[in-house]
């Protein structure tokens, strides 16, 4: 099985998750497009789909299925039913390391607002501790500077993410080499940095469930 076919199972195994009669919270990459394929087929089902960036928001439309605004969402439900969206990699935790899209800002926001978050990703993804993918950071131009010497301080080698401009008009600064055994102190330490956004360890926002997808299967972590 190749990784696109794994990816596909997993995004259509994630439909059992989805509630009819709720609004549903849609991720962003190639494995959470597969999924807003597949929920095209249930479109008449959900009230709606909350986007984590422009792009999931135009697949999303042009399947048809009602694109909501957040706020508006919120204020007819109190949390989104699911979230459903890939990773960069996950622990055995179920830590996550997102971002790689650069959508990892509303990602964790949407994630947030929703009452369970189901993790779909292929084997590959698969990690004893964070740190092996880059960490996006992403940050507030003027603190461009500030961010990556503190990251240099906790071993990382920043590297700016050139001609890269995030939906909410910030940079990215990918982080190699860090070694990330506590998951959340390191999500809280790099967020406590003026001028952070947010950063690509999604611990407080981590996933209730991973999908994976394996060449034997789909297996429920
Ligand atoms: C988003 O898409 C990101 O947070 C992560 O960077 C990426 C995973 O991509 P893919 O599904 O294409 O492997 O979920």
């Amino acid at each position: 099985m190749t990784q696109d076919e794994m990816k596909r199972k997993v995004a259509e195994a994630a439909l059992a998750y989805v509630k009819p009669g709720t609004i549903v919270g849609v991720g962003t990459g190639s494995t959470a497009n597969m999924f807003i394929d597949a929920l095209a087929g249930m479109k008449d089902e959900i009230l709606g789909a909350v986007a984590s960036s422009d792009a999931t928001a135009e697949r999303l439309a042009g399947h048809g299925i009602p694109v909501l605004d957040l706020n508006d969402a919120l204020t007819r439900v109190d949390t989104l039913s699911v979230y459903i969206d890939g990773a960069d990699e996950f622990d055995p935790e179920r830590n996550l390391t997102k971002g790689g899209g650069g959508a990892l800002t509303r990602e964790k926001i949407v994630a947030a607002a929703s009452s369970q978050f189901i993790c779909i990703v292929d084997e590959s993804k698969k990690v004893e501790y964070l740190g092996a993918f880059p960490l996006p950071i992403e940050v507030i131009p003027m603190a461009r500077e500030l961010v990556a010497f503190e990251a240099a301080k906790l071993g990382g080698r920043p590297v700016l993410r050139e001609g890269f401009t995030t939906d909410n008009g910030n940079i990215i600064i990918d982080v190699h080499d860090l070694k990330i055994y506590e998951a959340r102190k390191m999500e809280d330490h790099l967020n406590s940095i003026p001028g952070v956004v947010t950063n690509g360890i999604f611990s407080h926002q981590g996933a209730d469930i991973v999908l994976m997808g394996t060449p034997a299967g789909v297996v429920s972590l």
